[in-house]
């Protein structure tokens, strides 16, 4: 093989690579980086994401391989601080669902199949938040509830 070759061989090899390495981290650095800047600090930013299947909130990162290959890990409970402001990232990765929380007047909120739908609002209180899917989405959408809890009040009691 000539010179040449050989540096068109590695420039291939190396621009694979970087594709391979270079997507998970543009993809961790827009969430974790990118999004958050984009708030004043102090919002809280909670990413949630509605399986149907089994009725999961979750807040683990739904793509592709991850819906069938293992169950998403069940958020039942989410720690907010009283007064900040919470931004919601929901997203579907399966049918229509739709989020609520009535005790701070927001929702339903339709989050539509393969979208992600943002949401703020201001935790002005704490009591009762209890959240869930709004729109009949399978069999286990009954399962599709869970609550914010206060942090404050939460790390009192232990
Ligand atoms: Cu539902």
């Amino acid at each position: 093989m000539t010179n040449k070759v050989i540096y068109k061989e590695a420039a291939a090899a190396l621009s694979v690579l970087a594709i391979l390495a270079g997507l998970p981290f543009l993809l961790w650095y827009w969430r974790n980086v990118y999004v958050p800047g984009k708030y004043p600090p102090g919002t809280q930013i909670i990413h949630l994401t509605a399986v149907a299947d089994g009725g999961i909130w979750t807040r683990d990162p739904i793509v592709g391989y991850s819906y069938w290959w293992k169950t998403p890990t069940r958020v039942k409970e989410i720690e907010l601080k009283q007064g900040s402001h919470v931004v919601l990232f929901l997203s579907s990765p399966d049918v229509q669902h739709a989020f609520s929380l009535p005790n701070l007047h927001v929702g339903p909120v339709p989050v539509p199949a393969g979208h992600t739908v943002e949401v703020g609002f201001t935790a002005d209180h704490t009591d009762e938040l209890n959240f869930a899917c709004t729109q009949v989405c399978g069999r286990d959408h009954s399962k599709l509830a869970g609550q914010f809890v206060d942090s404050q009040s939460r790390s009192a009691q232990h």
